[in-house]
């Protein structure tokens, strides 16, 4: 049998263009028919066992071939299955043209009087791709329908622009403004940005990768709400993302797309624009990144569709009865298909056609000029209209299209197909002449060299065929609209219990969780709260809530979950509402971002509480961070297990002492650090009613630390205080008498100096080493010390520049002061902060504290070790706190420096101990 099969294996493999051929051709069934007795035969004679491993042994033979799991280099949908294109081609190309020519317009004057940059190839290439969608597939919103959720290429936004301005959407003034967003009226941002343009963009795409991410867990999202019943549609909405074929050398676009299979996302379509082409030159010019792709994404569940081919080669194929067309194509890599582009079709029909000449044979009715202009697949309307159909049809799997196209499609010298495609942002005058031919644009020769703007009257056919087709197909794309109600969010007496303080001990991790079941008890926000863990729930006490409102699972739970007896088993349910998504920080930001937008995308408030591991958070995916402030996420990011010292015996890797920092380069995030149970629930409430009542379009980044400690009461009046991001917690005792700090320890505290005093800033339970240094500076120094809790040093920043800026505006005017001024402008004494994060988080206030800061932080890589032993090397512990608050207090010549000497000696401190910073 073996030899059987490596018979037929030869035979398929030697004649696979011969098979692939006939198969286009139409004689696929009989091929088929063949199969199917041979295999009736086996079962018969060999029974199913034995069948079923032979054909395995067979599959495994054809998957180990040079093909792998690809089929041949041809369009997916034959001609003969092709669906037929409703629309009026002649029409839908003009207006495509018009359409090109201002996005190629708007790019070149901006760059004739500025340097401000702009793509023009990627739409030139990708023009067919979105016109066909435009025309006959993108839903927009109506009443009933919430719209198709679409992710535009970033680097085709001129094409975007230049539709709108046919659609009237936008005006000349606009587009004259493309990239000067700062000019008078107003511009166009250079990518989908819905931070600037939010009645425009919804999804920021323009880092790589990040769309395709997004889109995937977008179309799981939608299932998600439809699950829950948040969102009830008879009529899908479609996820579309456009995508480019250099895009998916990135990890986020291909590294989660098993997802899409695992979860029957037929509601997604990819539509890859494969130009063969990046920015420096091919995407795989050894290779073939169609083929790649296809193998990849077959391997992972996915239906794919290719388009390579345009109508033109229909002909060549089927009269080829050799298959050395198809042969010929596969020998080719992309780097010689981007040279047939460039070179004249004498080169191709010499270099491609001449290499047999029975393939010389078949063209030799088309003149030189014809064979340069046979279609690629992704530039033909009919063959992207049938794939599109396809696509929007096929049920169970999501779809990709390998759309084959040239980068810089029409550009002729300027940059077609060429390796400088990508960075052309300027035409010379003879280049738009015959840019103006091909496209057959009515601009004349007067005015050519001033690349104006050219839109059809609104009575012309041109613009009401296309308004007709938006109207049709509900409303215009893309568009983002807020139409979210505002939610019934709990008052801050929904949190009383964390105001009264507890003596047994807890974490801001374990308060947090409480808060949480809090929220998911509250009639107001209940059903909108989406808890998102990538694997980490135990970690964190979150397992909790499996059993009470399960995880979400599409195929709810198959099987006995091995912990079904107990109280907390591993409860997955069609309708459970936590997205537990396994260990990909990538997949649950995108979750949390499509959770946070929800409503602008849907009109439903969601609050998503995204808690994971902080050292995974920024650091790690802080592109899509960044992005979420883009986008105008709202909801709540915890970074749990925070803190270099406080996360013990993790270690270098896991020791997080700066994702606030991160956080704080997001402007529209709130990063906060809070050290009690009480200012969590202060934060949250405030948050909540930010977002979701008053309608910010904010978001939260909270530390979240594992130390238990007793939780104290909230003194009164700090909510302001804790909201801002300080406030005196605690004050230093009063020291009376005249006498002097540097007596001997043990002395007389009436005899030392009462007028030395002292603040120190505490956040996280980092605040423990401030009030226990509070103790030792009292006892040992005669030095008060009051404690403040610093809840968030990013906003106080926020508010000193702002006065600041402000006071410089108006010198004349009498200045303002910004909360951290006015607190600090009531006391006296030296600064000192210490914190378990590196020391740039408290200097970020130090020019606006009177006399400056000292701080203590956790600059340098962690260790595992024992918390104590971490708090001394990074020097923040109680007794480093007392040896730096001397220290800063020498400095100002309140004390002798040989208090300091002799503290650091009493207090067991080595001077010579290695330092943690490095370099
Ligand atoms: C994460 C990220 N890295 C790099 C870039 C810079 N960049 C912009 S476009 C581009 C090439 C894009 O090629 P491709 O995805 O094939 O798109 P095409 O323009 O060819 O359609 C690069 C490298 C970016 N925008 N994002
Ligand atoms: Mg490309």
């Amino acid at each position: 049998m073996n030899n059987t099969v490596s018979v037929e294996k030869k035979e398929i493999y030697d004649s696979r263009s011969g098979i692939a051929a006939r198969v286009s051709g139409g004689n696929g069934d009989k091929w088929s028919q063949s199969l199917q007795s041979v295999f009736e035969l086996a079962l018969e004679s060999q029974g199913p066992e034995r069948t079923a491993r032979l054909l395995e042994k067979l599959a495994d033979q054809l998957r180990a071939a040079p093909h792998g799991v690809n089929t041949p280099y041809l369009n997916t949908i034959p001609p003969e299955q092709q669906a037929p294109f409703p629309g009026d081609r002649e029409i839908e190309r003009r207006i495509k043209s018009y359409i090109r020519w201002n996005a190629m317009a708007m790019v070149v004057k901006a760059n004739s009087t500025t340097n401000v940059g702009g793509h023009i190839s990627t739409f030139a290439s990708s023009a067919t791709l979105y016109e066909v969608a435009f025309n006959h597939f993108l839903r927009g919103r109506t009443e009933n329908f919430p719209g198709d959720i679409v992710y535009f290429q970033g680097h085709a936004a001129p094409g975007m622009y230049a539709r709108a301005f046919l659609e009237g959407r936008l005006d000349e003034r606009h587009l004259q403004n493309f990239r000067q967003e700062l000019a008078e009226g107003g511009g166009l941002s250079s990518y989908p940005h819905p931070y600037l343009m939010p009645d425009f963009w919804q999804f920021p795409t323009v880092s790589m990768g990040l769309g395709p991410i997004m889109s995937l867990y977008q179309a799981r999202f939608n299932r998600y709400l439809q699950a829950r019943g948040l969102m009830n549609w008879k009529d899908e909405p479609k996820v579309w993302a456009f995508l480019g074929d250099g895009e998916c050398d990135e990890v986020d676009t291909l590294g989660a797309i098993t997802l899409g299979a695992r979860e029957n996302l037929d509601n997604l379509i990819w539509v890859i624009n494969c130009n063969l082409q990046r920015l420096d030159g091919p995407v795989r010019g050894n290779g073939k990144i169609i083929q790649e792709l296809e193998g990849l994404f077959r391997g992972a569940g996915w239906n794919v569709i290719k388009v390579i081919w345009g109508t033109d080669w229909d002909d060549l194929f089927a009269r080829d009865k050799s298959g050395l067309l198809l042969k010929r194509m596969e020998e080719c890599v992309d780097g010689d298909f981007q040279k047939y582009t460039v070179e004249p079709g004498s080169y191709t029909r010499k270099h491609f056609f001449g290499k047999y000449p029975e393939l010389l044979e078949l063209v030799n009715h088309l003149s030189d000029e014809q064979i340069s202009k046979l279609l690629r697949g992704g530039h033909d309307a009919r063959k992207m209209y049938a794939a599109y159909k396809a696509a929007v049809e096929h049920k169970g799997q999501p779809t990709v299209i390998l759309a084959k196209t040239v980068k810089g499609y029409g550009l002729g010298e300027a940059g077609e197909g060429k390796n400088i495609s990508h960075q052309q942002k300027k035409m010379n005058e003879k280049e738009l002449r015959e840019f103006r031919e091909r496209f057959k644009i009515p601009i004349s020769d007067d005015v050519i060299a001033e690349t104006p703007f050219f839109r059809p009257p609104p009575d012309s056919p041109e613009i009401k065929y296309l308004l007709e087709r938006r109207k049709t197909l509900g409303g215009f794309l893309p568009e983002r609209k807020v139409t979210a109600p505002p939610l019934d969010v709990p008052k801050l007496d929904a949190f009383a219990e964390f105001f009264k303080g507890s003596v047994t001990e807890a974490s801001t991790t374990m308060a947090f969780v409480r808060l949480l079941t809090i929220l998911l008890r509250h009639k107001g926000v209940s059903r909108n709260v989406v808890p998102i863990i990538p694997d980490e729930a135990r970690t964190f006490g979150l397992d909790a809530l499996f059993k009470d409102i399960g995880i979400y699972s599409s195929k709810g739970q198959l099987y006995e979950p091995v912990d079904s007896k107990s109280l907390l088993y591993y409860h997955e349910a069609k309708d459970g509402q936590i997205l537990e998504e396994g260990i990909t920080e990538s997949g649950s930001m995108a979750s949390f971002i499509a959770a946070a937008t929800s409503y602008a995308t849907h009109g439903v408030p969601m609050v998503p509480f995204y808690i994971y591991y902080s050292m995974f958070g920024p650091q790690r995916v802080g592109d899509l961070f960044w992005l979420a402030g883009d986008i105008r996420a709202k909801g709540f990011l915890l970074g749990a297990t925070a803190g270099r010292t406080t996360l013990n015996g993790e270690g270098l890797q896991h020791q997080d002492g700066h994702s606030l920092l991160h956080a704080a380069t997001i402007p529209t995030c709130l990063p906060y650090d809070p050290a009690f149970a009480y200012e969590l629930a202060v934060i949250i409430a405030d948050g909540l009613r930010r977002m979701y009542a008053e309608g910010e379009e904010i978001f939260y980044y909270l530390s979240l630390y594992n130390e238990n400690y007793a939780m104290p009461p909230m003194p009164g009046g700090v909510e302001d205080g804790i909201l801002k991001g300080l406030y005196k917690f605690k004050p230093g005792p009063e020291i009376l008498g005249k006498g002097r700090a540097d007596l001997p320890v043990g002395q007389d505290a009436q005899q030392r100096v009462p007028d030395i005093k002292a603040h120190i800033f505490g956040s996280g339970p980092i605040i423990n080493s401030a009030l226990k240094a509070q103790e030792i500076l009292a006892e040992r120094y005669g030095v008060s010390a009051d404690v403040w809790s610093a809840t968030s040093y990013k906003l106080l920043r926020t508010d000193a520049i702002r006065c600041q800026r402000w006071n410089m505006l108006h010198p004349t005017q009498p200045p303002k002061k910004s909360y951290l001024e006015e607190l600090l402008a009531k006391e006296q004494g030296t600064f000192v902060a210490v914190s378990d994060n590196i020391r740039t988080v408290p200097d970020q206030i130090a020019p606006w504290v009177p006399g400056g800061l000292f701080t203590l932080g956790t600059d340098g890589f962690g260790r595992s070790d024992t918390r104590a032993q971490l708090r001394r090397f990074f020097e923040i512990d109680a007794e480093s706190t007392v040896i730096a608050t001397l220290y800063a207090l020498a400095e100002k010549g309140q004390i002798e420096r040989q208090v300091v000497e002799k503290a650091i000696k009493d207090l067991g401190v080595n001077p010579e101990k290695i330092q943690p910073q490095i370099v």
